[in-house]
């Protein structure tokens, strides 16, 4: 269950359950670790919490983020193939050096959050 919030004077709100991974950590590469998280994009910040599985909500017991990322100056490209064998995964470049991949077995859900995180970036490239 994801949801889109878009009014003319606000970048858009949304959240919902992705699989993540750090590859790149202050410019270092890092291990990969797949998790499934709630991923919340809110304002320029896309934070990520460890998922309760399911359809636990963000307010459950374990709201706390495990980490956050700045999209100001970031860049998002679809992975090519040599950055991981699964299917619709998103790279997520930030301009402190950490790269992330962001995945969704689902195509639609993907494309949502590859177009949400793109007029994310370039929102903030045209303040
Ligand atoms: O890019 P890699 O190293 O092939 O990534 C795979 C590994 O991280 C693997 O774990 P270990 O090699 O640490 O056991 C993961 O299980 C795979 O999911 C990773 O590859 P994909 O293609 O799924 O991103």
């Amino acid at each position: 269950s994801t949801y889109v919030l878009d009014t003319n004077d606000k970048p858009s709100e949304k959240c919902g359950v992705l699989n993540v991974t750090k590859i790149t950590e202050n410019g270092k590469k890092v291990r990969k670790n797949w998790t499934s998280s709630w991923t919340v994009l809110q304002g320029y910040s896309l934070l990520f919490a460890k998922s309760q599985g399911g359809g636990t909500s963000w307010f459950g017991s374990q709201s706390k983020p495990e980490f956050t990322v700045d999209l100001r100056g970031g860049s998002v490209d679809w992975a090519s193939k040599d950055k991981s064998s699964k299917k619709h995964v998103i790279e997520l470049k930030t301009r402190q050096g950490t790269e992330l991949l962001i995945q969704s077995e689902n195509d639609g859900i993907i494309n949502e959050w590859f177009k949400a995180l793109a007029e994310t970036i370039s929102a903030h490239a045209w303040e």
